[in-house]
């Protein structure tokens, strides 16, 4: 096909982002991966594709538009995929401004210069031309026991995280709109897996589990989430990218909604079966109850029925499968999350 054979990544050094980097190289394509390597970029994590023939990295910034508009120039890309954000739910309470620089501003100064890029382009080329908009289900806010995130599903979000994300979806949306520059969303929930930043929820909860340390588990853990391995996310975004109509969102979910309890029990059980220690005895007893996030979103919950119909994805892993997997490979994988702790004070990163 002709479609995305040169990509440009915002936020490839990321978690989501390298997987999408390390796939897209596997297939051949034509690579630039462009971020800031804030703490949660990490070029460990493109170990596998660094040196590859046809695979670029570019330290920048997505708030410089000279920066951003360079990068276009050179590499050409005919498909844009941006990831770059801040992520973090608990760092958007304590400072949210980064959140709106990068999630807002940030987005906005790409979409200036991805619509100067995209009308210096011939027809056939502007035809060819995608930016893609990574986001999350986080912008709709909370559901209650019952009900799904739908594409339609009114926006209510209420962290500062989630409002940055929805305001930058906004504004793709309008570009769309208003100077028809041919963007595709998407919406996802949880993702997890490998090169996950310590400071999410079960990344920590083994590493901490594997030390014999508390496993914080906020409120009384009851609050929902639907949990999405991030190689199947990474599948949905180059169908979404590739296939996706202009001008449309897609939801991306696993059709595994777990209790956050539930999260950190099934890690417990995992680690006890994988690498029992008898000084540290059954994880479960490790399982601290802490204060509340605060605004903690009860439940979420995606159908993704329109990108399985329209573009026939399938995720391929259940939690059960992708937990099992993601725990074996923080236990093979040191080499990649050890030098985090050195590098990091550990209650920044989480870790008790
Ligand atoms: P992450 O925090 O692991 O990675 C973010 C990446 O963006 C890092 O490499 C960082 O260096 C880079 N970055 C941050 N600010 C930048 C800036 N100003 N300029 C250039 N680069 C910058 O995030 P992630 O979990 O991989 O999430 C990627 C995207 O997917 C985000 O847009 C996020 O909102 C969205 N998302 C994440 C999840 C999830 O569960 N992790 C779920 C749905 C959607
Ligand atoms: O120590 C913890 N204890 C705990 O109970 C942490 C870090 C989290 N939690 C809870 C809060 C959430 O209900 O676990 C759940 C998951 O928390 P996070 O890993 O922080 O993820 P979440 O807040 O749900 O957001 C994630 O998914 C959606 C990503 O960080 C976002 O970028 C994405 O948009």
């Amino acid at each position: 096909t002709s479609i995305a054979q040169r990509v440009l990544v915002t936020g490839g050094a990321g978690f989501i982002g390298s997987a999408v980097v390390r796939r897209l190289v596997r297939q051949g394509r034509a690579v630039l991966t462009y971020d800031k390597l804030t703490y949660a970029g990490n070029l460990a994590s493109l170990a596998e594709v660094n040196g590859h023939a046809g695979y670029q990295f570019l330290k920048a910034d997505i708030c410089d538009g000279q920066a951003f508009r360079a990068a276009l120039q050179e590499f050409r890309p005919d498909l844009v995929m941006h990831l770059a954000a801040e992520s973090h739910v608990d760092r958007s309470i304590d400072g949210p401004g980064d959140f709106i620089n990068t999630n807002i501003v940030g987005t906005y100064t790409l979409l200036d210069e991805a619509l100067r890029y995209w009308r210096s382009l011939d027809a056939s080329a502007q035809k060819r031309f995608r930016f893609h908009h990574i986001s999350t289900d986080e912008v709709f806010g909370t559901l209650g026991a019952d009900g799904l995130f739908r594409e339609d599903t009114p926006y209510q979000p209420n962290s500062p995280y989630s409002a940055s994300k929805a305001a930058s979806d906004h504004l793709v949306r309008a570009w769309f709109h208003t100077y028809g520059l041919p963007v595709v969303m998407s919406n996802c929930s949880n993702n997890y897996g490998p090169y996950h930043f310590p400071e999410k929820l079960i990344p920590l909860t083994i590493l901490n589990a594997l030390e014999g340390k508390p496993l914080p588990v906020y409120g009384k853990g009851e609050n929902v989430r639907d949990w999405l391995y991030v190689d199947d996310h990474a599948a949905a975004l180059e169908l979404i990218a590739t296939r996706g109509r202009p001008g449309e969102s897609y939801n991306v979910g696993g059709n595994n909604e777990r209790r956050n309890i539930d999260v950190v029990r099934t890690i417990c059980a995992i680690m006890d079966r994988v690498v029992p220690d008898a000084a540290i005895g059954p994880r479960e007893g490790l399982i601290t109850f802490v204060a509340d996030r605060p605004g903690h979103d009860a439940r979420y919950a995606i159908d993704a029925t329109k990108l399985t119909n329209e573009l026939g994805w399938e995720p391929s892993e259940t939690f059960e499968s992708g937990i099992e997997k993601t725990v074996r490979w923080y236990l093979d994988n040191g080499a990649w999350w050890e030098p985090l702790k050195a590098r990091y004070d550990r209650a920044r990163i989480g870790l008790a």
